[in-house]
C-alpha cells in the first residue's frame, strides 16, 4: 500500500492511501507516550480523516514494534494533568477518546508491542484492535497515581465483563495477545510481520460496506454504552437521514420561496 504522508506534524504522522487514514503516535523513544502537543495532533489529524470525504476507514498505531502507546508521558507530568509549553497541566487525553467515539467512521488500533496506561484506553475506545502477536496489554494506575474512571473503566468492563476489568485495573498485570483475544478485549492477533497488511485488509472489507450503515451502528453501539451523549450523537444522526430525504428538503424550499409546505404526498407509514 502507497501511504502519502501529510502534514505538518511534530509527534505524529497522518497518511492516507486507498480510503484509509494511518494515523502513527511516532515518540518511540519513550514507548509512544503521549504529552499535550501530541494529542492536540492527534485530534487535528482525527479531524482531517473525518472531514475526508475520500475517508472511510481510520487506522491509529504507534511507530515501531516495541509500542502502540504507553499513556501519558510521566516525564512531563505536573502536579495537575500533563504539561507542555504553555505550562498548562491537562488531561486532553479525554477529549481526544470522545472524538474517537463521536467520529462516524471505523477507527482500528493497530497494536505491536505496548498498549499500556492511557494507550490501553485508547485501543479500548477504537472500534476494533487488530493485535501483533507481540503485543502486551494492560492499566498502571493504581502503580504511578493514575486512574481512568471513564472509557478506561467503565468501556473496559464492558468489553471483557466487570470481574476482568477490575483485575486489569486494580492489580496492573499485564495481558499477551492471546490473553487478550481470549478476553474479547482484541479482534485478531496477527504476527507482528504481518500486522499491517492484516489490519488494511480489514479496512479494505470495512471500505466495501455502506458507509451510512457503519455510522449507524457505530453510533447505535455507542448510544447504549455513552447514555444521554450516545444519545445526542444517533440523535443528530436521525436528523443527518432526514436533512437527505425529499420529505424534510420540502420543508426548506417552502420556506425559502414563502409558500405553505406541502408534505401531502409523503407516506404516513406504519
Ligand atoms: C511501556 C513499558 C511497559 C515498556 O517497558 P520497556 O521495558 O520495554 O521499556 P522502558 O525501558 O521502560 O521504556 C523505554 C523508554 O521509554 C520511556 C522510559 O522511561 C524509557 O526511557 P529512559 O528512561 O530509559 O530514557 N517511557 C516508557 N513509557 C513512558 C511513559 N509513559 N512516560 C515517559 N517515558 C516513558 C514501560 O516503559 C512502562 O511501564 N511505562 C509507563 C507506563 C505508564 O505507567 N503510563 C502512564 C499511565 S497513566 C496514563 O496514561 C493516564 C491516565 O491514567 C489518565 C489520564 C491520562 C493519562
Amino acid at each position: 500500500i502507497d501511504w502519502k504522508r501529510s502534514g505538518e506534524y511534530e509527534d505524529i504522522w497522518y497518511e492516507t492511501a486507498e480510503g484509509i487514514a494511518k494515523i502513527t503516535i511516532n515518540r518511540p523513544e519513550r514507548r509512544n507516550a503521549f504529552r499535550p502537543t501530541t494529542l492536540f495532533e492527534l485530534q487535528d489529524a482525527f479531524n482531517r480523516a473525518r472531514d475526508d470525504g475520500d475517508i472511510g476507514v481510520i487506522i491509529l498505531t504507534g511507530a515501531g514494534n516495541e509500542a502502540f502507546c504507553s499513556g501519558g508521558d510521566q516525564k512531563i507530568r505536573g502536579d495537575d494533568g500533563y504539561v507542555g509549553p504553555d505550562g498548562i497541566g491537562r488531561l486532553n487525553v479525554l477529549d481526544l477518546q470522545v472524538q474517537i467515539r463521536r467520529l462516524p467512521k471505523p477507527v482500528i488500533a493497530m497494536v505491536a508491542g505496548y498498549a499500556i496506561g492511557g494507550g490501553h484506553v485508547l485501543h479500548v475506545c477504537c472500534d476494533l484492535t487488530i493485535a501483533a502477536d507481540n503485543a502486551v496489554f494492560g492499566q498502571t494506575g493504581p502503580k504511578v497515581g493514575s486512574f481512568d474512571g471513564g472509557y478506561g473503566s467503565w468501556l473496559l468492563a464492558q468489553t471483557v465483563g466487570l470481574k476482568k476489568a477490575r483485575e486489569i485495573w486494580y492489580l496492573c498485570r499485564q495481558y499477551n495477545a492471546q490473553q487478550a483475544l481470549e478476553m474479547g478485549l482484541v479482534n485478531a492477533v496477527v504476527p507482528l510481520e504481518r500486522l499491517e497488511e492484516e489490519t488494511v485488509a480489514w479496512c479494505r472489507e470495512l471500505l466495501e460496506k455502506s458507509p451510512l450503515a457503519l455510522r449507524m451502528l457505530k453510533g447505535a453501539i455507542n448510544a447504549v454504552s455513552d447514555g444521554a451523549a450516545g444519545m445526542q450523537q444517533f440523535a443528530g444522526d436521525a436528523t443527518l437521514l432526514y436533512y437527505m430525504s425529499e420529505e424534510a428538503q420540502e420543508g426548506r424550499d417552502a420556506f425559502k420561496e414563502k409558500r405553505k409546505p406541502d408534505f401531502s404526498r409523503f407516506p404516513r407509514r406504519p
